[in-house]
């Protein structure tokens, strides 16, 4: 027997996979992606290749459990669901009558995309509840802000569409290993005469794969562009009849890009000027060019500039235009799915819980009111900050779901302190013993993506996909859904959004869209099918004709951006790594540090650069997505892990000879927030000045016990309240 689904992955791809069911036993024997989908092509990843291997691992949690043990130590006795819900019910149920709902706090990211075990049923207890809202942006809203500001709407060329690219710049992307279906259609330009240009601090697997890597340093892509857009204008490569059309400042942004000259930005980002001029007029000249920006160069103080400033680049070019042209962040905003039915925002009634900003864990989970004012989600300039009398109460209760923030939340020692406090009850929703739910005081065994139904919405293609069970709850596992179900009545909510099962839920979600872009979906054709293309043309030219902006028009010039109290023109915002007091001078070969305070960089015949910044000791780390793992899914199961080895740095020969770092030595990186080891890796696949250590490794089986994440900070990114998890500077040393 053959079931339908789509893998649940927090990745672009979001494939479409069959599996094989015995009949006689009910169990999978095979899962493969699916031939007949435009996109997988066929084919699944390396690691969900062995989905199966997962869900039916002997580590998969099977029953709820009860804590025995101190907080954190992970020790628990099997109790029943009937038992569990009771006891969590009174509980959550105590904490409301003395402490108001807002003591409880959910927190959720990606451990599956489905709308309804994602955010459904969750969202529905949580409303009904009045408990404190979460901004869930850990991993791409600076991005999503700096775009949006400038087209209205997240959307960009279709993957298929980078076929009929004539350059293809992978910018900040590892696309072999986070996004690898977009591979062939970059392999069918190529053959074309596209060449691939990858820029990126570190030589990686696609870098490798490309025609070209440029090395940039971390969080300086802003300036990149600004130089660009230099190049574009002063050399007159500007498609005059789409600007005049579809956009909007352009008088004003051509006078102030005067000032960013390659020359200024070679001194910032490292390239040389010579081949950033080069660069500009190669993309400009290509029609179309395609660029694919992820979330990695995001990920920094400016990260929302640097994708605002990127954003703008099409629309000088014209690229929007064409099949193929443009720049894909992510695809989401063609997806027009209402979701008020799923997720009931009506059972909150007039209510308005505080939002607390998930990156800031630590804080919100802090019992100083002034820490947990901090944590308040005020993403602007504008918004300002929060007197700690108006933090709200304390977290008294943490229901975590689909995320595991012992591990991926930034600023690990006070993540823990919270999640050590024995007043705090924390309920953990999950599939394995993860360094988060060591802490539980309630671990609740979940199905997976093979166990329940789901819809998933995409952000890399245009393919909305049904996924259907293949086989029944392993053990006692239920369904998210199922959980929040259960727990809704134990607190005795009788509302019918609580008796509604999953597949009438999916149903009617999909009958209550009455956007056209969903003409054509609908229920029928998901079972039928499993996947359905969204109703929009081919080519589909999202920019082609204007934007979704108040005016129609590409914000070369925000008026929405000065309001909110930013530079309303593309603007050079640095990274958190430079600081005031030292001087970074910079040659061919990448950071060369100056630590002789307050003396001038050289430039070539430009005005000196802005203030560049940097410990004369600390490296800068970055911590991009390991190949073998999905954040940290995956990363307990010894096939992947041991495919990724051990937990390593990569250093650059020059850094590694100056710090006395020798190739397979254990290392200490530390900075002010931790201290981490490691194990070496002398390479010159990474930039001078800049360490790279592939992550998400479970703290708990890591040599300390401890991740990268010991050493990030919950500071913010300059727009949408994101970590800034690859702007940070650390010492290494060998560990003796
Ligand atoms: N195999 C695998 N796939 C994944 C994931 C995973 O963990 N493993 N995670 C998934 C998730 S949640 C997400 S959000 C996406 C992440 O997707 P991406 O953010 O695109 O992550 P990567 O593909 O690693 O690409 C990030 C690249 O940015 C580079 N980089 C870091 N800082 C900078 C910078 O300042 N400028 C530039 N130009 N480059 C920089 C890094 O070296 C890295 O090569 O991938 C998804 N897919
Ligand atoms: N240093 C550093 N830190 C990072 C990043 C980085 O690049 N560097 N990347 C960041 C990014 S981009 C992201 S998106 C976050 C990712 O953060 P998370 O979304 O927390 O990702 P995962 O670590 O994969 O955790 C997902 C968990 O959900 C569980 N899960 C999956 N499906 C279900 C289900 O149906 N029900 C239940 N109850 N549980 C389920 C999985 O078993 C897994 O333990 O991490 C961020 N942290
Ligand atoms: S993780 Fe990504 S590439 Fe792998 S199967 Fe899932 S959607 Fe496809
Ligand atoms: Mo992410």
């Amino acid at each position: 027997m053959l079931i339908t689904g789509v893998c649940p992955h927090d990745c672009p791809d979001t494939c479409a996979w069959q599996v094989t069911v015995d009949e006689a036993s009910g169990r999978a024997t095979r899962i493969q992606g699916r031939p007949d989908h435009p996109v997988t092509q066929g084919r699944l990843c390396g690691k969900v290749d062995h989905y199966l291997e997962r869900t039916y691992h002997p580590d998969r949690l099977t029953t709820p459990l009860k804590r025995v043990g101190p907080k954190g130590a992970g020790r628990f006795q099997p109790i029943g669901w009937e038992q569990a819900i009771r006891e969590i019910s009174a509980r959550l149920g105590g904490i409301v009558a003395r402490y108001g709902p807002e003591a409880i706090m959910p927190f959720s990211y990606a451990g599956t995309m489905g709308i309804l075990q994602g955010g459904g049923m969750s969202s529905r207890f949580f409303n009904r509840l009045g408990a404190t809202r979460l901004a869930r942006t850990i991993c791409s809203e600076a991005g999503f802000e700096g775009f949006q500001y400038v087209t209205g709407r997240v959307m960009g060329p279709a993957p298929e569409d980078f076929a009929h690219a004539r350059l293809v710049l992978i910018w900040g992307n590892n696309t072999l290993t986070s996004n690898m279906h977009l591979w062939p259609f970059i392999q069918q330009a190529r053959k074309q005469g596209a060449p691939v240009i990858v820029i990126d601090p570190a030589r990686t697997r696609t870098a490798r794969a490309a025609d070209e890597w440029i090395p940039i340093r971390p969080g300086t892509d802003g300036a990149l562009a600004l130089a660009m857009m230099h190049v574009i204008i002063s050399e007159d490569l500007v498609d005059h009849d789409y600007v005049r059309a579809h956009t909007t400042g352009f008088e004003a942004l051509a006078q102030w890009v005067r000032e960013f000259a390659p020359a200024w930005a070679e001194k910032i980002t490292g390239i040389p000027a010579t081949r950033i001029v080069r660069l500009a007029r190669r993309y400009a000249d290509a029609k179309p060019a395609a660029v694919r920006i992820n979330y990695g160069l995001q990920r920094h103080a400016a990260g929302g500039m640097a994708v605002r400033n990127i954003a703008t680049l099409p629309a000088l070019t014209g690229h929007w235009r064409y099949r193929g042209g443009g720049v894909l962040l992510s695809g989401s905003g063609a997806f027009h799915l209402d979701k008020t039915m799923l997720k009931r925002p009506d059972l909150l009634g007039a209510r308005q819980p505080r939002t607390l900003n998930m990156i800031r864990l630590g804080d919100a989970l802090s019992l100083d009111s002034g820490r947990r004012a901090r944590a308040h989600y005020a993403p602007r300039p504008v918004d300002g900050g929060l007197a700690p009398d108006e933090a709200g109460p304390p977290v008294q209760a943490l229901i975590v779901y689909n995320s595991n923030p012992a591990a991926v939340a930034p600023d690990q020692a006070a993540v823990r302190a919270g999640l050590a406090r024995e007043d705090l009850l924390t309920v953990v929703l999950e599939h394995f013993q993860t360094d988060t739910a060591d802490y539980a005081d309630y671990l609740l065994p979940a199905t997976t993506q093979l166990e329940h139904w789901d819809i998933l919405k995409p952000y890399g293609h245009l393919y909305l996909a049904l996924n259907r069970p293949a086989i029944a709850p392993v053990g006692d596992s239920l369904p998210n859904s199922e959980i929040f179900r259960r727990l809704a009545r134990g607190l005795g909510f009788d509302d019918d959004a609580f008796e509604q099962d999953d597949v009438s839920i999916l149903q009617e979600v999909i009958a209550a869209q009455t956007h056209p872009t969903m003409a054509g979906v609908t229920w029928q054709r998901l079972l039928e099918k499993g996947f359905v293309r969204l109703n929009l043309p081919d080519p589909y030219l999202p920019f082609a004709d204007g934007f979704p902006t108040p005016d129609g028009k590409c914000q070369l010039y925000s008026r929405q951006m000065a309001d909110d109290g930013y530079p309303p023109l593309p603007a050079w915002t640095p990274p958190n790594w430079m600081n005031e007091d030292q001087r970074l001078k910079i040659n061919d070969q990448g950071l060369k540090i100056d630590d002789r305070k307050g003396k001038q960089a050289t430039s070539s015949g430009q005005d000196a650069s802005p203030p560049l910044i940097i410990n004369h000791q600390s490296l800068i780390l970055i911590s991009p997505p390991a190949h073998n793992f999905l954040n940290t899914t995956f990363a307990n199961l010894e096939r992947f892990r041991g495919r990724e080895e051990e937990p390593l740095v990569w250093i650059h020969p020059d850094d590694a000879a100056s710090q006395g770092v020798a190739h397979e030595d254990a290392v200490f990186l530390e900075n002010e927030n931790g201290r981490v080891q490691l194990t070496a890796r002398v390479t010159a696949d990474v930039i001078p000045g800049v360490l790279l250590a592939s992550t998400i490794w479970w703290a708990k089986l890591s040599p300390d016990g401890r991740n990268v994440n010991w050493l990030t900070s919950q500071d913010e990114t300059d727009m949408g309240g994101s970590p800034t998890f690859y702007d940070i500077q650390v010492t290494i040393q060998k560990s003796l």
